[in-house]
């Protein structure tokens, strides 16, 4: 099944994870990425029933895991009543097919559980192009894997023609038609955000940005009073959200609030939200949110700044923000950072003042007049 059709099946579904330990990694990193798997999975509307960890040298070029370990994962799957096995790894469409006749149940990666998600949550007309594009991307390499029984043709050298291929070949080219009409589809809706863009010019923009979760449309609701969904559950934002917000001393920015990043988030994904995230590389300054209270909020931290020096965010646009700090009691040294509470409003005053200098530090602010007495 491929993730378009996965999007309208029956919920929820149940769930059992595989994660793959390879070589000297510490199993509990993979443990705790399982737990972000199981958050994942629960966003996608399934229930987790189970989990199995398998540590080798490397993956397996045909099954990822160990075909012994597949085979005995079939049998505990199937105990739990599982209708899906998710891996926390991309996998190929081989190896998908290939696991799919061992264990005798859907198959699926992290990377089409997360468009499925992205699927689940787009709403917009121009979130929902930037969703089916990331899809089509994702199954244009993996189409062979529903034509089973042509199997001879990955391996067969010099085997060409036939039935199959021929309609193996028309489903690329139509695939590939549809992709060039979404991509000219945003690069229309690319050029409406530019034109409002400009007219925004001349007041400075501050786009909100970090891992999902992080608390971002919260913040985003605190700073500019508006009534933007905040719901704990991830990738609850797929549009980048416009509002106006005070800053300091009454002066003005335009906020955007924009999706969240993560662990391994799907390159095809990245490019085709290409048009919302460009609220996050044009803006003049950059609020980098992070979860303080997590667990593995430096993970999250050093993942989302990757992600956003992908994108091209130099770090003198950047000014990180330590969100939740109502939840984090007692820590010791809070110095030379900046800690607020979107949830409480705690630290919002101190981050308006910050946020103010640093604009007027990239010339994009005018300071406030001063009456000299
Ligand atoms: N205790 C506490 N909870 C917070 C705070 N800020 C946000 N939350 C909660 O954290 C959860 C996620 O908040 P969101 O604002 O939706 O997070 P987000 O970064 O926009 O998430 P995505 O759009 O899914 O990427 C919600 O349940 C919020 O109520 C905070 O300062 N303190
Ligand atoms: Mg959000």
């Amino acid at each position: 099944m491929h993730p378009v059709s996965q999007a309208s099946a029956p919920q929820p579904r149940k769930a059992f994870l595989v994660g793959l330990v390879l070589g000297p990694q510490p199993g509990w990193v993979i443990e705790e990425h399982l737990d972000e798997l199981a958050e994942l999975v629960a966003s996608a509307g399934a229930q987790v029933v189970g989990s199995a960890l398998q540590r080798r040298p490397a993956p397996d070029a045909a099954t990822f895991i160990g075909r012994g370990k597949a085979a005995a994962i079939a049998g505990e799957a199937q105990a739990a009543q599982a209708d899906v096995v998710v891996f926390d790894d991309d996998l190929t469409g081989s190896q998908v097919k290939n696991l799919e006749e061992i264990l005798k149940l859907q198959v699926m990666d992290r990377s089409a559980l997360i468009l499925e998600i992205f699927n689940q949550r787009a709403r917009s007309r121009e979130a929902r192009t930037q969703v089916e594009l990331a899809q089509l991307n994702y199954m244009l390499p993996r189409l062979t894997r529903r034509w089973g029984h042509l199997s001879r043709q990955e391996g067969g050298i010099g085997v060409r023609g036939g039935e199959g291929e021929t309609q193996l070949e028309a489903d690329r080219r139509v695939l590939r038609q549809r992709i060039r009409r979404l991509e000219r589809d945003l690069g229309k809706i690319e050029r409406t955000r530019a034109v409002q863009r400009r007219g925004r010019e001349g007041v400075a923009s501050v786009a909100l940005a970090g891992y999902t979760n992080a608390g971002k449309s919260t913040l985003f609701n605190a700073l500019t009073r508006a009534a933007t969904p905040a719901r704990s559950r991830l990738f609850a934002t797929l549009d980048s959200k416009l509002r106006r917000g005070v800053v300091g001393d009454g002066r003005v920015a335009v906020f955007a609030d924009t999706v969240g990043f993560i662990r391994k988030l799907p390159h095809h994904l990245v490019a085709s939200f290409k048009s919302t995230l460009e609220e996050v590389t044009t803006a003049d300054l950059v609020l980098h949110v992070v979860d303080r209270s997590h667990p593995r909020w430096e993970e999250q931290m050093r993942i989302a700044e990757g992600v956003l020096a992908d994108l091209g965010v130099e770090p003198q646009r950047l000014l990180r923000v330590f969100n939740k700090s109502d939840l984090v009691a007692g820590e010791a040294d809070r110095d030379g950072d900046l800690w607020v509470s979107a949830r409480t409003g705690e630290g919002l005053a101190e981050l308006r003042g910050a946020v103010a200098r640093r604009l007027e530090k990239a010339g994009v602010l005018v300071p406030p007049v001063t009456v000299q007495s």
